[in-house]
């Protein structure tokens, strides 16, 4: 798969919320709050469902009601339309939840 090329990125990136490019990586970042670990663990139960049908994972981590998320394509060694697309899908499923 291609990464996502300069023009491709400076796009897509523009139309997602509260993203910030990852220092040193091809990669964008996400720190997502929730209001308890009940309603973070039930958008990651989401998110990996859908993870799971696109083949395409996050790098995450949790702490009670915060998740921090990476995104990068590994097999592209950096940023594709998939995660753009993933990061799309996990802000929708976090405007239904907060
Ligand atoms: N998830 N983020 C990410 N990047 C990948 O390259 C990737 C993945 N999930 C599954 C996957 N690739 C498989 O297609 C390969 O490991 C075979």
């Amino acid at each position: 798969m291609k990464p996502l090329s300069d023009s491709e990125r400076a796009e897509l990136l523009a139309g997602l919320d509260g993203w910030s490019l990852v220092e040193g990586r091809d990669a964008i970042r996400k720190h997502f709050i929730f209001d308890d670990f009940n309603a973070a663990f039930a958008w990651m139960t989401r998110v990996a469902m859908v993870a799971e049908k696109m083949d395409h994972h996050p790098e995450w981590f949790n702490v009670y009601r915060k998740v921090d998320v990476t995104l990068s394509t590994h097999d592209a060694n950096g940023l594709t339309r998939r995660d753009i697309e993933m990061a799309q899908r996990m802000d929708q499923f976090a405007a239904g939840l907060n």
